[in-house]
């Protein structure tokens, strides 16, 4: 069975344990401690350490579904489990001060990630605030790296059907991106620096 490890990364309260729960299949394990930075994130609990999930997407192809904490103080996890996925959903909340931001600096924490073209953007919250448009956050993506072709979703991370198209489709990215390296092995390893010229997905 093919297996791939997928991070949910993002600022607190974005919903990455949230969405490991509508997308898992089995029971997710959790580490809440109570929440004292209502100001961040208003609600009573937060991931201290990580929240871990599994789905089958088709019959032969599971993925493993790690969330991290958003605080940087439990950073530390950051690194245990970056070194492990082979992409990452970014969530970032939509109605934080500068989402944006908030964005830019995760995808410098990840930066492996980022550069070999495994991450996926999802913007939640939009029912609370409207803004940034998906094109705002596009934008700010091809002025950061104009090589690399980052999808952005909006997303409400409690409805199972939104999640797995974002899941769908980073998990496509990563098979389409390991064909290639098969096929094309050099330009691959030069597609996975950081090029400025060409496009890679
Ligand atoms: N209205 C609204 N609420 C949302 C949306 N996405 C998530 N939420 C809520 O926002 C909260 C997110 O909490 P978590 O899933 O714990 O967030 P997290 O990213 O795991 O946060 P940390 O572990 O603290 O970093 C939950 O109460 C969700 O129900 C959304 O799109 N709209
Ligand atoms: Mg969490």
């Amino acid at each position: 069975m093919a297996e791939h490890v997928i991070l949910f990364a993002g600022p607190m309260g974005a919903g990455k344990t949230t969405a490991i729960e509508t997308l898992s299949e089995t029971a997710v394990v959790r580490t809440e401690a109570a929440n004292t930075d209502r100001e961040t994130a208003d609600k009573d609990t937060t991931t201290v350490a990580l929240d871990y999930g599994e789905i089958t997407l088709a019959a032969d192809e599971k993925v493993r579904l790690y969330g991290v904490p958003g605080q940087q103080r439990f950073d530390f996890m950051w690194t245990i489990l970056k070194e492990r996925a082979e992409g990452m959903v970014l969530l970032v909340n939509n109605d934080a001060a500068d989402p944006i931001g908030e964005m830019l600096h995760f995808l410098d924490e990840f930066r492996d990630l980022y550069d070999k073209g495994g991450v996926i953007v999802a913007a939640t919250r939009s029912d609370v605030a409207s803004t940034p448009s998906v094109a705002d956050y596009s934008a700010a993506l091809s002025e950061r790296r104009p090589d690399l072709i980052v999808p952005v979703f909006t997303v409400d991370p409690r409805e199972e059907s939104q999640m797995r198209t974002v899941l769908m489709t980073l998990v496509a990215n990563i098979e389409m991106r390991s064909m290639f390296a098969v096929a094309n092995p050099t330009a691959a390893a030069s597609a996975s620096a950081p090029a400025r010229d060409g496009v890679s997905a």
